[in-house]
């Protein structure tokens, strides 16, 4: 049985890709880092919690880092554990870049000075296009970031690849586009509006407030791309790999998709700063612009050419957006009614 680490596995891939592993026959190790009440509402959710080992590791101590995968030895590790909201990596730009590249350096340099053979699988991103230089972007577009969390995961790109060049070490990164599902952090912007417009259908709660309704976005379904890290940690050679839908959607047809599956019939109206969206039904007030939610520089358009992981691996995308959405906002308006007993 091969035996899997999964950094990031209380996150929202970590907690899907050890669903996957699991039913595949896989050990599946999954690392933590400490905190004061365990965060493993993902996995208790997918009824796993009981079919994972969960070991104590924390990315940015290489001694811990260096001890835990000497210990496991594990075949094949999948770094997803990041500081991965894009908003705070400008609030706390050391703390991102010691979790979202020195963690990574931590773990390439325990392998090879152990010299364990196994394949390593990079959470890479499609924030590192930023201020995108070709459309649609694939794995030769040249980065232009945008944000500190972009440059650290940049950086961490180019690490792996240095490494596979290097040592010869089997390390891919899977460049992701925005991927989303019930079980997405509540901050990101599609989950925030699902739960918020779930607790507007359930509890007659406040509207949504947010930042740039024009941002466009290439969402994809999560458990679609698990499929594409697995193929892609599994593959006979190691490489960097796209992962996209190739379509896209602003956040404000995100938005208007999601409040019609709750039940509302939006319509926006007013520009800008002034900007709203209303339910023509009951004439409530679903959505505002608020000023505090746009970023210092926003990546305002992304595409993804998911071409060359079909060709070679046969991945392509899986679920509709519109089925994505109205998964999402079901699902929230049943944790809402059911008293959300789960913590994510
Ligand atoms: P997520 O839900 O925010 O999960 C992040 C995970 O990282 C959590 O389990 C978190 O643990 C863990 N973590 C954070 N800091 C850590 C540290 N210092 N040491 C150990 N673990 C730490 O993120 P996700 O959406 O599943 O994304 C998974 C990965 O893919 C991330 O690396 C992200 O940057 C990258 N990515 C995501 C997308 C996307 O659209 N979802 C697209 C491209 C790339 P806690 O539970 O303790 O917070
Ligand atoms: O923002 C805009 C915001 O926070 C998407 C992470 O998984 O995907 C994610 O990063 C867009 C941005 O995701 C609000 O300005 C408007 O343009 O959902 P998000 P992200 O920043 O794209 C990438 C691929 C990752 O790698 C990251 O780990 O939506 N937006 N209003 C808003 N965003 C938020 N969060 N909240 C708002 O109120």
């Amino acid at each position: 049985m091969k035996k899997v680490l999964i950094t990031g596995i209380t996150g929202q891939d970590g907690s899907f890709l050890a669903q996957e592993l699991v039913q595949r026959g896989y050990d599946v190790v999954g690392l933590v880092r400490r905190g004061s009440t365990p965060k493993t509402g993902r996995l208790d959710y997918l009824g796993i919690l009981d079919k994972v080992r969960l070991v104590s590791m924390e990315l940015t101590e290489f001694a811990n880092v260096f001890s835990v995968i000497k210990a496991e030895s594990p075949d094949l590790i999948y770094n997803l554990g990041a500081q991965s909201f894009v908003a705070d990596s400008f609030d706390h730009p050391h703390l991102t870049s010691e979790i979202n590249y020195t963690g990574v350096l931590n773990i390439l340099e325990a392998v090879k000075v152990l010299g364990i053979e196994c394949s390593i699988y990079q959470a890479s991103t499609s924030e590192m296009y930023g201020d995108v230089l070709t459309d649609p972007q694939n794995e030769d577009t040249p980065f232009n970031p945008l944000s500190p969390y972009a440059v650290a995961k940049a950086a961490a790109h180019h690490i792996i690849r240095n490494y596979r060049f290097a040592y010869g070490m089997k390390t891919s990164n899977g460049i992701l586009f925005n991927h989303e599902s019930e079980l997405r952090g509540r901050e990101f912007v599609t989950r925030k509006i699902t739960s918020k417009l779930a607790s507007i259908k359930v509890q007659d709660g406040p509207p949504v407030r947010l930042g740039n309704l024009d941002s466009v976005r290439d969402w994809g379904y999560a458990k679609d791309y698990i499929k594409g890290m697995i193929l892609i940690n599994e593959a006979s050679q190691a490489s960097d790999y796209v992962i996209a839908t190739n379509t896209i959607k602003t956040v404000r047809e995100f938005f208007e998709f999601s409040a019609i599956a709750a039940g509302f019939s939006p319509v926006f109206e007013g520009e800008g700063m002034d900007e709203k969206c209303i339910c023509k039904k009951t004439s409530k007030v679903l959505c505002e612009v608020d000023k505090k939610f746009f970023r210092p520089s926003d990546v305002t358009y992304l595409r993804g050419d998911y071409s060359k992981i079909n060709q070679e691996l046969g991945w392509k995308p899986e679920t509709a957006f519109e089925t994505m959405a109205e998964r999402m906002v079901l699902t929230d308006i049943q944790l809402v009614e059911s008293g959300n007993i789960y913590s994510f």
